[in-house]
């Protein structure tokens, strides 16, 4: 698996899937996932509706794939980050499990390739360093048969120079 590095806008992402920033409710929101919305149209709402109603939300450290609507990508998976409470409250294997889970959902629709926004590092609060570092290490271990191509999109300067030294 190749691993790449950029500075934008994930919505311009000709990847595969795309990954959002969810909340447990998957209706949009502000941020990433508010952009993503936005860019991709209702089709992507109404996929996210029928999957609430069939399951209820998705908890924090799991996720869901849908259609792209208009994006350039073929799907979007959301995820749900887990909202920064300090470090004790299983942050880390939450945030782990938002990688793997995509990841393997990417596999599961042999999907070749898939962009990462920063998951929690905006309105969840995730101290950036150590989102960075448990990214990377998730994505990094991960063993893929069909994935080819994992992309970092960074959308702020911060990230971006935090990832550009992991990589
Ligand atoms: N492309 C790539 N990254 C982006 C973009 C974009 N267009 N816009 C923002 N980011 P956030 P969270 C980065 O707040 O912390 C939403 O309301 C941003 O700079 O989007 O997981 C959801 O509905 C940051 O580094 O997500 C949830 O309620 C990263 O995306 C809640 O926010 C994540 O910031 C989720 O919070």
């Amino acid at each position: 698996m190749k691993l790449e590095l950029i500075k934008g806008d994930i919505t311009k992402c000709h990847t595969d899937a795309i990954v959002n920033a969810a909340n447990s409710g998957l209706l949009g929101g502000g941020g990433v996932d508010g952009a993503i919305h936005r860019a991709g149209g209702s089709a992507i709402l109404e996929e996210c509706i029928v999957i609430r109603d069939r399951q209820g939300g998705c908890p924090a450290g799991e996720a869901v794939i849908t259609n792209a609507g208009n994006l350039p990508a073929k799907r979007v998976i959301h995820t749900v980050g887990p909202v920064w409470k300090g470090g004790q409250q299983n942050e880390k294997e939450k945030l782990h499990s938002c990688y793997i889970n995509s990841l393997q959902l990417a596999e599961a629709y042999e999907l070749e390739s898939i962009a990462f926004p920063n998951i929690s590092t905006g309105v969840y609060g995730y101290p950036k360093a150590q989102a960075a570092k448990t990214a990377f290490n998730a994505v990094k271990s991960y063993k893929s048969s069909t994935l080819r191509k994992v992309v970092f999109v960074c959308f702020d300067e911060e990230n971006y120079q935090l990832y550009k030294r992991l990589i």
